[in-house]
């Protein structure tokens, strides 16, 4: 049911359709808010845009690339040092950023020479590198700068060096979702078919929507490897561009971020042939019954089943010492996409914890769906692409232990009292896979019952906590 609470929906009613109260016996569908659309100018949303989706979330976990960013040099500046996508590669791809530095005169006299410039330079720093992709920005898109025919003349000139073109400037669509769907088509479109890799196994899989965050890609890929399965590539995290080349060698695309990824594993199967399985790494069952999937699919079901058991018991006492004590732990989960239905139930089952609110960024109606309908607790409140005002209303209405979110509204979120998880990037992760699910319940718990949240919200130079001014204690 449409839900009124939020202070900013009487100066933005629109606003009010993107928050709804999970309601009883009500058609899921009935019930949701509205979702991916452009975002209410002067909501303050805290989407990511197109660039930010196409380039920081799927391009740059690439490893063994140069990725630059052809535009003034804020728009990739601070993800220098920041992004948590690690590789083996000595995270080269997070070590260093590439800009073109575009100034005003660049916009007024164009600015291909300067990116062909910069290109050339960028090879001659790294010469061990030579693979690089190129990403139109707004304002480089805005004057027509040309980066097929630069990247197609500097590799005319450098054939030992290929580039890839991403066109998918920040404007281009509502959020960073754009971005993702933009850079899966074009490499489907200009790379897949043109490397042939080396096949060692029967059975070979692409493993897509994966980023290797804090190690999630390592994690899992050590499952399949024991499975006696040969990762072909992995789109993106800890992959390398030409493996990523020869995504059309797979058997099977095994896909974990649906949101970010399902574009390419479609493509694939319409121009390849390759079958799309969705998985997910979150959660004892999942994961569990994900590796059973893809034993089934190649006919090796055993080799799934000894790692199951063989990881359930090494880690499952573990998770049921956390699930004790985090029982009952009322739950904000907010965090971009697909995190929202991959997480929704599984916390709760596993955990124990109630999840008392889902939100999406950028997440589409399906991803909300998906989300409420996992959601096990009545009147959980969904809202679609908030802003700081509703996030810190829906805290003070709701009065969670802990939220799952991401840096921005995670540092407010501290300012009142509430524990903080950071759904995106970790605090100590990996969470992927049996071991990583165990790190997520001690991240969580650590997060609940830490005494430093009780210190957070009152000047502790002046006051003292008492019943009146602790969040905490009023709980
Ligand atoms: Fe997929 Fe992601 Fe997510 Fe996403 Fe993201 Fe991310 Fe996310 Mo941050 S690809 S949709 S655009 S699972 S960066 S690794 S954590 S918002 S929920």
């Amino acid at each position: 049911m449409p839900y009124h609470l939020f202070k900013v929906s009487e100066c933005i009613p629109e606003r009010e359709k993107h928050v709804v109260e999970k309601g009883k016996d009500e058609e899921i569908t009935d019930a949701l808010p509205l979702g991916y659309l452009n975002t209410i100018p002067g909501t303050l949303s805290e989407r990511g845009c197109v660039y930010c989706g196409a380039k920081h979330v799927i391009g740059t976990p690439m490893k063994d690339v140069i990725h630059m960013s052809h535009g003034p040099i804020g728009c990739t500046y601070d993800t220098w040092q920041t992004k948590r996508y690690i590789s083996d590669n000595d995270n080269f791809q997070i070590k260093y950023t590439f800009a073109t530095d575009v100034k005003e005169s660049n916009v007024i006299f164009g600015a291909n020479e300067l990116l062909k410039d910069n290109i050339i330079a960028a090879f001659k720093a790294f010469p061990e590198i030579k693979r690089l992709t190129i990403y139109q920005t707004c304002g480089t898109a805005l004057i027509g700068d040309d980066l097929e025919s630069i990247a197609k003349e500097v590799m005319d000139e450098m054939p030992e060096v290929d580039i890839f073109v991403c066109n998918a400037p920040g404007f281009a669509g509502p959020s960073q979702s754009g971005g993702h769907h933009k850079i899966n088509i074009a490499w489907v479109e200009n790379k897949v078919g043109t490397h042939e890799p080396k096949i060692t196994s029967d059975y070979t899989i692409n493993y897509v929507g994966e980023y290797n965050i804090q190690g999630d890609q390592e994690v899992m890929q050590d499952y399949f490897k024991r499975m006696g399965i040969q990762i072909i590539s992995t789109f993106t995290g800890n992959g390398s561009y030409d493996d990523l080349r020869g995504m059309h060698r797979a058997k099977l695309n095994v896909l974990e971020c649906a949101r970010s990824a399902e574009y390419i594993c479609n493509e694939l199967r319409k121009r390849y042939g390759i079958p799309r399985m969705d998985i997910d790494g979150f959660g004892f069952k999942p994961l569990s019954d994900s590796l059973r999937k893809i034993g089934i699919f190649f006919g090796i079901e055993e080799r799934a089943e000894a790692i199951v058991k063989e990881e359930t018991a090494r880690w499952k006492p573990e998770l049921d010492w956390y699930k004790e004590r985090l029982k009952g732990k009322r739950v904000c989960l907010w965090p971009g996409g697909s995190k929202l239905w991959h997480w929704a139930h599984v916390i709760h089952e596993e955990m124990g914890v109630e999840v008392v609110s889902v939100y999406t960024k950028f997440g589409h109606q399906g991803d909300m769906e998906k989300g409420i309908s996992r959601c096990d607790c009545e009147g959980a409140l969904a809202i679609d692409d908030p802003n700081e005002l509703e996030s810190l209303e829906a805290m003070e209405t709701l009065k969670p232990d802990v939220i799952f979110t991401g840096k921005r509204p995670g540092e407010y979120a501290k300012k009142i009292g509430v524990p903080y998880i950071n759904a995106h990037a970790y605090h100590n992760g990996p969470y992927k896979g049996f071991e990583g699910w165990v790190r997520f319940a001690r991240d969580i718990y650590n997060a609940i019952y830490s005494p430093v949240h009780e210190l957070s919200f009152v000047d502790i130079t002046k006051d003292e906590i008492t019943e009146e001014n602790s969040f905490v204690t009023r709980r």
